[in-house]
């Protein structure tokens, strides 16, 4: 079964339903490739620096570069972009607030190996979540064309609902084809991973992804991003890296401070209405 696409006027909702559905969807041509390649174009002198993977999964001629917060002010749109953070809401709707898990541009070099098929919530140590409960919502942007020769993404569509540490191999898969500025959505149940690169070219993903704010961050935000920067940017950017509390009381400062309020300073003590409302709803329900 080959992955949906959606057209670029797709909303949030369309594409969480698909992905409810599927596990996995295309939206082509979200953005303009250029604003992708200015992403790039200001990660540049990052992406040159870092070095390839120490293993065979990060892919030894494959390089990750992260803090893209910091380091691109394009990217504090992409990953903000509306339709995203619709369906990431609409796909994580069970619980009460979401958070940014990691940023990284995935350059695939050639001659790089497909990657072993995985599902990414196993990053959560292996815990096995009820079949049909999401708790990541992730996203790879094109940045470049994504062909089956130069390592398209590989998804199984519909494999969020299988049975959890199945092994499968590549010829399982469905190569995750699509022109630069669209983006597939996956969720952190879906058996996917990076494809091989045959080609003489490298390919370049952005990959963000998103996690229920009850889950440790694989990217550690409040490091990535120095303080110095972080006090710079909007209150809607840095609740989304996680400057917010998760669900009730989760990730408060000292006096029951809101993390927003730490960050900026403020010394009063948190409003804790809303999700005290919330959390009562959810006791109720
Ligand atoms: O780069 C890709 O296409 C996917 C990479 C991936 O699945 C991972 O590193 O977890
Ligand atoms: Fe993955």
């Amino acid at each position: 079964m080959p992955v949906e696409h959606l057209p670029p006027t797709a909303s949030g909702a369309d594409v969480a339903a698909v992905l409810a559905r599927d596990g996995c969807a295309i939206v082509d041509r979200l953005v303009s490739p250029s604003v992708l390649d200015r992403t790039r174009g200001e990660l540049e002198p990052y992406i040159a620096a870092t070095p390839v993977g120490p293993d065979a999964f990060s892919g030894r001629r494959t390089r990750r570069t992260g803090g893209l917060v910091a380091r691109s002010e394009t990217f504090r749109d992409v990953v903000r972009h509306p339709v995203v953070l619709d369906a990431v809401k609409g796909i994580l709707s069970e619980a009460t607030s979401f958070h940014l898990h990691l940023t990284q541009v995935i350059a695939i070099g050639p001659g790089e190996p497909a990657q072993q098929i995985h599902r990414d919530q196993w990053a959560f140590d292996f815990f096995p979540f009820p079949r049909g409960y999401e708790v990541q919502c992730n996203t790879i942007w094109a940045m470049t064309d994504f062909t089956e020769a130069n390592g398209a993404t590989r998804v199984i569509p519909g494999s969020h609902r299988l049975e959890d540490r199945r092994q499968f191999e590549v010829e399982d898969t469905e190569p995750a084809e699509m022109e630069a500025g669209s983006v597939l959505f996956y969720t952190g149940a879906l058996y996917h991973g990076a494809g091989a690169n045959v080609s003489d070219g490298v390919r370049y993903g952005l990959n963000v992804t998103y996690a229920v704010s009850w889950l440790r961050q694989e990217e550690n935000q409040y490091l990535s991003c120095p303080f110095e920067i972080a006090r710079t940017l909007p209150d809607d950017l840095l609740r989304l890296m996680g400057y917010q509390r998760g669900a009730y009381a989760l990730g408060y400062v000292d006096d029951l401070r809101d993390p927003l309020d730490a960050l900026r300073g403020r010394t009063e003590v948190m409003n804790t209405l809303g999700d005290l409302e919330a959390a009562q709803k959810k006791i109720r329900a």
